[in-house]
């Protein structure tokens, strides 16, 4: 069942990158993320049978309160998939946005597809990347596992979408070595590079999840589920578009459509706070610090280098 304003994933419609720059935008330069969306969810119908979330009645549409503003959700799940979810926002002007996530079952340690576009009339802020699920730092066998084929891949568009500068230097471990964080003045010719680095990263998360084979030992399925649960928690709390969210549809709706909808799982896969994850936060009144980033912000250039490997401080 497709519930909603969903873009019905149909087989007969082909996806695939074939008429992107004519379709993409508003004729004037503008884009419109829909195109991304409708692509991601024929392209995950290919390769398994997506159900409508239980969400999804709750979260369809929302008007911002200046009216301008179209915020439609749609969400998902599958046999591999915990959850598919995204939220696309389209104004008459000014802004665009798409944060489309997946989020595998648990018993997957598969890595967490994120794409978060933000456009605004003159800046353009982008987050693509098959995010791991554990901290790769740490976690050598699992950077292997998943990100040695794919370094060709993130090569591919360095140049093209360059890094983005200074960021959160928290966000950092969340992130994968063939990470696209960039940022770009709008243009039709950035659209269509960046609407093909959605392409080709999807189809290699869909690639992945249908290689994954479930975890067979009950501590590396608890293990993902408290990696996804700590990524969540991260999210939830500190996710940049929260004040946007809050400035379109208000505190009370922003805080439970980043907790509930966008981030949900984090009341339910797993018991730990934020603090508990991220202690560096807790303010001398034990609440949590506002700020976004304790450490300050850094990685002026890409971390790593063309081997994948931590060259950051
Ligand atoms: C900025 N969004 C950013 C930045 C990052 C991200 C790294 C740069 C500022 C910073 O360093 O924090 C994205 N950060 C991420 C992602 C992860 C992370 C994806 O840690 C994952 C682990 N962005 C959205 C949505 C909106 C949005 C939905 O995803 C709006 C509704 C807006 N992002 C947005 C805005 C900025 C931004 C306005 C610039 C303002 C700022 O820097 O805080």
């Amino acid at each position: 069942r497709v519930v909603g304003l969903a873009p019905k994933p149909n087989l007969s419609k082909r996806g695939g990158s074939r008429g992107a720059s004519m379709e993409m935008g508003g004729g004037d330069g503008g884009v419109s993320y829909k195109k991304f969306v409708s692509f991601a969810l024929e392209e995950t119908q290919r390769h398994t049978h997506l159900v409508s979330s239980p969400l999804q009645d709750k979260y369809n549409h929302i008007k911002s309160i200046d009216r301008k503003s179209d915020l439609k959700m749609l969400s998902y799940k599958a046999p591999k998939i915990r959850l598919l979810r995204s939220l696309c926002i389209e104004g008459d002007e000014s802004i665009q946005v798409l944060d489309f996530a997946v989020f595998p079952e648990p018993t997957f340690d598969l890595p967490i597809f994120c794409a978060n576009f933000f456009t605004a009339a003159t800046i353009n802020i982008v987050v693509l990347d098959l995010n791991p699920l554990h901290d790769i730092m740490v976690h050598k066998a699992y950077k292997e596992k998943y990100y040695k084929d794919l370094l060709p891949l993130g090569l591919k568009y360095a140049e093209r979408l360059p890094w983005g500068g200074k960021l959160t230097s928290e966000s950092i471990r969340f992130f994968s070595p063939i990470v696209i964080w960039t940022k770009f003045v709008p243009g039709q010719d950035k659209y269509d590079v960046l609407y093909s680095a959605f392409v080709d990263y999807y189809r290699s998360w869909l690639k992945l999840m249908d290689q994954a084979s479930p975890e067979k030992e009950a501590a590396q399925i608890t293990s993902n589920c408290e990696a996804q649960h700590k990524y969540l928690t991260w999210r939830a709390e500190k996710d940049p578009g929260h004040q946007v969210l809050k400035r379109l549809i208000g505190e009370t709706r922003a805080k439970d459509l980043v907790w509930s909808f966008l981030f949900s799982g984090v009341d339910t896969l797993g018991s730990k706070t934020f603090l508990d994850y991220f202690p560096d936060y807790c303010c001398e009144d034990g609440k949590i610090n506002e700020k976004r980033s304790m450490i300050g912000k850094s990685f002026e250039t890409r971390p790593w280098d063309t081997g994948g490997n931590f060259i950051g401080k």
